[in-house]
């Protein structure tokens, strides 16, 4: 016996009309901006990193000899087309990755680099805060101190790049670990 006709099409048939609509209208926002450009073709072009500025900006200080640290902020798009972030790079670290949190089972929350960039919208904003996206500082060359200036350049997907200078500060927080990192000093 074959009964899937007992699987309430109607209900279903329902959800994707609703999430069909929801698609329509961009995101559900009501983006108004009176240019009447094509959203299709507006979406293909993004702008250079030097639409972006970073409010707020901040490192998080290291301790007890950590060879990683991450950096914070609001990055802002002047332009009316989305930047695509796609890496970044600081003098005083071998290498900076851009980071979001792996959700999952854990307990421990883990990072892990984020596939696809940091898409910030034209006229719009991207957060960059403890326990959700961040820049980081991989192997860092000497210890990041309290009130120290800490430079940054990120770079978006053009290879288009913008410097900014953040302070470094303490932060008791941001102790995720990185994913398939284990050492726990706790
Ligand atoms: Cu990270």
């Amino acid at each position: 016996m074959h009964s899937t006709r007992s699987r309430m099409p109607g209900f279903v048939g329902g959800l994707a009309i609703t999430v069909a609509a929801c698609l329509g209208l961009a995101g559900c926002g009501s983006s108004d901006n009176g240019e009447g450009t094509d959203e299709a073709t507006a979406t293909e072009v993004t702008a250079g990193a030097e639409a972006l500025s970073l409010n707020d900006g901040w490192a998080k200080a290291t301790e007890n000899d950590e060879d990683m640290t991450a950096v914070f902020g609001t990055l802002t798009n002047d332009s009316d087309k989305d930047v695509v972030v796609v890496g970044m790079s600081s003098p005083v670290a071998e290498s900076g990755e851009l980071h979001e949190m792996a959700g999952g089972d854990s307990l421990e929350p883990t990072m892990r680099e984020k596939e696809g960039g940091i898409v910030v919208p034209a006229g719009g904003e991207y957060e960059l805060e403890p326990g959700g996206d961040h820049f980081m500082l991989m192997n860092l060359k000497e210890p990041v101190l309290p009130g120290q200036d800490v430079q940054i350049t990120v770079t978006a997907e053009d290879d288009s790049t913008v410097e900014f200078t953040v302070v470094a500060r303490s932060f008791s927080g941001a102790q995720e670990e990185y994913e398939g990192d284990h050492e726990g000093d706790h």
